[in-house]
């Protein structure tokens, strides 16, 4: 809830939460969710651990003093976070030929070629943003920790993709319930870099600008079960294209096993399907194709309430708002 003006222009009215129109109000944009942290959560694998949670700290420093514009600075990975990553990665290597959709199979193969993708070291977040501008114009920036849905989304519509840097605990390598560097690297990255996953991914962040509040849980709803868990057909087969499945083999083995149900991809009842977030999904969603995933989050989303457009302007990094006619 926010906002004091009557009414600003562009029919923005007061009950409009505030949002981002510029890149650089991403500055803003870093709200954390603390519910993860290692210092807090007893069942953390960092719970116990000094050095860890110190090490998360330094590495939090970056995001911290990041601003629109800069570089991201580059983090020098320990032996042992290098060797978490490389255990991680040889999963994929392996899994990925069979269970991956085609579009994260391309690009993790163009990662590769490009030296970003190699198993023994951990990639540096500006390699893999300026490999991401070439391809579809998205960026990264480096996040501390997971942050709110309403700020995570609003980077989205600006096509940026705020990112962790620390690494999960080398004692749970294969399932961890918060976002580290490993899973928005295997997981995030090569999709970002298909265009037409890319256009959805923005077009959730354009519907979540100045959104209500239970909008922005439907919202997020949406894009746990498809960005983070979903699954595709591809032939008549299941595929993942879920970040948090490609970025864990032991979800990902789960979600393809007949132990969770299967529903078809349907935006006005995945959106209001609860979850949880510690335990591997009971329930996973399975879209026809991103195109007709994107058709349907289109049609759904023009029945929200907002009562002005958005539209992003890439030469000005600004996002313009128009009245709704
Ligand atoms: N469970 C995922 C993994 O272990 O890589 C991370 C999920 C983040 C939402
Ligand atoms: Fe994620």
């Amino acid at each position: 809830f926010a906002g004091v003006n009557l009414v600003t222009e562009n029919n923005i009215s007061s009950k409009t939460p505030w949002f981002p129109r510029h890149a650089s109000d991403l500055d803003s944009c870093n709200h954390l969710m603390t519910k993860y942290e290692p210092e807090l959560d007893m069942n953390h694998p960092g719970f116990a651990d000094k050095a860890y949670r110190e090490r998360r700290k330094e590495i939090a420093e970056i995001a911290f003093a990041y601003k629109y514009g800069d570089l991201i600075p580059c983090t020098s990975y320990t032996e042992s976070e290098n060797s978490t990553w490389q255990r991680v990665f040889n999963t994929v290597l392996e899994l990925m030929p069979k269970h991956a959709c085609k579009e994260y199979k391309d690009a993790f193969s163009k990662l590769q070629e490009a030296d970003i993708f190699v198993p023994h070291r951990i990639p540096q977040l500006d390699d893999v943003s300026n490999f991401l501008r070439q391809h579809t114009g998205f960026t990264l920036r480096p996040a501390a920790g997971l942050l709110t849905a309403r700020d995570f989304l609003a980077s989205l519509a600006f096509r940026v993709f705020q990112s962790t840097q620390y690494v999960r605990h080398a004692n749970s390598p294969f399932h961890t319930p918060e976002p580290d560097c490993i899973h928005e690297l295997l997981g995030h990255i090569p999709l970002l870099a298909d265009p037409s996953f890319a256009q959805f991914s923005q077009e959730i962040g354009l519907a979540s600008l100045g959104a209500s509040d239970p909008e922005i849980e439907k919202l997020s709803t949406v894009y746990w079960f498809t960005v983070e868990f979903g699954l595709c057909k591809e032939n008549h087969q299941l595929k993942a294209y879920g970040a948090a499945l490609l970025s864990s083999i032991g979800e990902l083995l789960h979600a393809l096993s007949d132990k969770p149900e299967l529903r078809a991809f349907e935006p006005a009842s995945t959106s209001v399907q609860p979850y949880q977030d510690q335990e591997y999904q009971p329930i996973y969603y399975v879209a026809e194709s991103f195109e007709d995933a994107k058709e349907k989050f289109r049609r759904w989303v023009s029945t929200m309430s907002r009562p002005f457009e958005v539209r992003f302007n890439p030469h000005t990094e600004r996002v313009e708002v128009l009245d709704s006619v």
